[in-house]
């Protein structure tokens, strides 16, 4: 790995600290991945992004601000990138997964919050990623009580903005949607000292859905009887996609893609014949939270499919290219995030029950794991709906609750285990 160590000091990050962290990364990412048998080798790429993932693309992040850049972190699918890149800047994800950042969140949240939610104020606070130290503007929503209460806390020491979101899908409330993008424009704008053009939102609109496109061609395989590529080599790819650069991102995903046909071709797959096939629903799986997959397929079970931010919410859906006038692209930005995306936040949110089912048997799936992270209450309460639905449905399913520690590890394997064994 290169020296990077000059710039994490020029960003004020803890260095020693951080230190701690590229220790344990390694090994964590050598015994989840680089174990796995059979793996396309077009994965390299994103092996390599992980391995420098606090430094290569950091580094190019502050080269574009030497230029007169501005770099914009986001921590919610809602918040949309093209605005951004429209605006000739760049959008990162700012979603904390590693158990690393926790202890450092809770000296500024109750132990009772979302392991998401702790890991990103620890990760600033701590100064121990430089994501966090980088931004030149970050960027929360009001999702749930505990983002929008842990956001003016992190205002204290990082210059914020909030993008505010209905809690229901009404017109007011589409309307209500359209006026916060109109307004995040002008942050934007006010930010980046450039003016979002119909030309350049439409570019930006383009750049990401070549993004979300590459993302649907490589989960069209794993709808396949002999799946050709593991459900943690697709998680690691969902996760890469919120920082990496779109169109070295699509590019690679499609170069991926390329091997894959060749392996569908001569019916390879990863998993053994006859693999349970599991769809995973529920809250993110952020980077390097790989906990869940892990356990799954080691156990000889194959992920096909995630219903989450980190997975199907994320592509699934693009943006209509045709729009014209900035009204028209509004609308339909619009249109993708907000009625598009659907987050428990929502009351009700009946579509992503819906899509539940419908992804269940687009992937063939043997059984559902609603996953939900500890403290998450609105994604809690709402697996009651799903489960009923899926059992309805007779689709098995498994409810777990979990957080970013591994002293859960050996009762979900074998929870898991015997689910698989049931099914
Ligand atoms: S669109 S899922 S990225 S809000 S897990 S922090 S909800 S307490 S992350 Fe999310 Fe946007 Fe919805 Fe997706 Fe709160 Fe729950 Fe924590 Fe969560």
């Amino acid at each position: 790995m290169a020296d990077y160590r000059k710039m994490w000091e020029d960003l004020g990050m803890d260095v020693d600290q951080h230190d701690v962290l590229c220790e344990v990364l390694p090994q964590a990412f050598g015994d989840v991945y680089l174990s796995q048998e059979n793996r396309p080798e077009k994965m390299d790429y994103f092996n390599m992004v992980v391995a420098e993932i606090h430094g290569i693309r950091p580094a190019e992040l502050i080269e574009f601000q030497k230029n007169g850049g501005k770099v914009v972190g986001t921590f919610c699918i809602h918040v949309p990138d093209e605005v951004v890149f429209g605006c000739g800047a760049i959008n990162t994800g700012l979603c904390s997964g590693s158990q690393f950042w926790v202890p450092g969140g809770e000296k500024y949240l109750p132990t009772a919050t979302c392991p998401l939610i702790k890991a990103s104020l620890g990760a600033r606070f701590e100064k121990t990623c430089p994501f966090f130290r980088l931004a030149d503007l970050f960027v929360g929503e009001t999702t749930c009580d505990g983002k929008k209460k842990a956001w003016e806390i992190m205002s204290k020491d990082a210059p914020m903005y909030i993008f505010d979101l209905p809690q229901m899908k009404r017109d007011k409330d589409v309307e209500f949607f359209k006026d916060e993008v109109y307004r995040y424009i002008a942050r934007i704008e006010e930010l980046t000292g450039n003016k979002l053009t119909p030309e350049s939102l439409h570019d930006a609109i383009v750049l990401i859905n070549k993004k979300r496109r590459a993302m649907q061609r490589l989960w069209e395989f794993r709808k396949l009887d002999n799946v050709p590529i593991s459900g943690k080599d697709c998680l690691l790819i969902s996760q890469i996609a919120f920082y990496d650069d779109p169109t070295r991102f699509a590019q690679k995903v499609n170069e991926l893609c390329d091997e894959l046909d060749k392996r569908k071709e001569q019916n390879v797959s990863v998993y053994k014949k006859g693999a349970t096939r599991l769809m995973l629903t529920g809250t993110p799986l952020s980077i390097p939270n790989w906990k869940l997959h892990h356990i799954i397929e080691s156990s000889g079970a194959a992920v096909v499919c995630e219903e989450m931010c980190t997975g199907s919410r994320y592509f699934e859906l693009t943006v209509d290219e045709s729009g014209k006038t900035m009204d028209e692209m509004v609308d339909h930005l619009t249109d993708r995030y907000m009625k598009g995306i659907n987050c428990a936040c929502y009351t009700p949110n009946t579509e992503r029950v819906d899509d539940i089912i419908r992804l269940a048997k687009e992937y063939n799936v043997d059984g559902v794991i609603d996953v939900n992270l500890k403290f998450c209450n609105i994604y809690d309460t709402e697996g009651h709906i799903v489960e009923k639905e899926l059992k309805d449905h007779n689709i098995p399913v498994l409810g777990i609750e979990t957080d970013y520690t591994d002293e859960d590890s050996e009762q979900l394997k074998t929870r898991i285990e015997a689910f698989v064994e049931m099914i």
